[in-house]
């Protein structure tokens, strides 16, 4: 089931999200409706407070050409940054048609609990890095335009304002 993502500004966007105990049958349902929500819109990656659910979840598929390689990470922890950063230019479904340079950490190790319930760690490289480090800060409420001066954060969130303003106008739902 293809779900509504939440446009920024939104409270649930800014608060942090709880972890998951176990995983149950309302996760593993909720797994899959993210990745289809992703796959979807499109994008490279999802987390569990854009379709307005708080828990510690985040779905990502950054292979651009290729065989399909979805993966739900549950509780994700950064366990590991690398001292050196990349930059790039990052988007978010919550905040459609907005892009801006972020530089974060280019490699991270990351733990996190897989669907069967087993304990996992990776580093992470790459597109995976930026986008693995963007979703678990959608689990802390924090988003990419956080990173920009005030200045672009005020103007980006003016035009999602808007944007939200005129699709409640034109009975749009998406
Ligand atoms: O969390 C999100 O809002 C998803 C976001 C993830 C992300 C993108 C770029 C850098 C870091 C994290 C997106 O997927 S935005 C859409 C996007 O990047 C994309 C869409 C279609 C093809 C390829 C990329
Ligand atoms: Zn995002």
């Amino acid at each position: 089931m293809i779900r509504d993502i939440l446009i920024h500004p939104d409270p649930r966007l800014k608060k942090p999200c709880e972890p998951i105990a176990a995983v149950t049958a309302e996760i593993s349902a909720l797994a899959s409706d993210m990745l289809e929500t992703m796959y979807d819109a499109p994008g490279i990656g999802l987390a569990a407070p854009q379709v307005g659910v708080m828990k510690r979840l985040i779905v990502m598929d950054c292979i651009k050409d290729g065989p399909p390689e979805p993966m739900a990470l549950l509780n994700p922890l950064v366990l590991w940054s690398s001292e050196d950063l990349a930059s790039y230019e990052e988007g978010c479904l919550s905040i459609p048609d907005q892009y801006a340079e972020v530089k974060r950490p280019s490699s991270v190790k990351v733990g996190w609990m897989d669907l069967n319930g087993t304990q996992q760690e990776r580093i992470f490289s790459g597109l995976w890095a930026t986008c693995v480090q963007h979703e678990i800060d959608h689990l802390d409420g924090k988003l990419f335009i956080d990173y920009l001066g005030p200045l672009k954060r005020q103007m980006i969130t003016r035009k999602m304002e808007k944007l939200k303003r005129e699709r409640a106008r034109s009975g749009s739902d998406y």
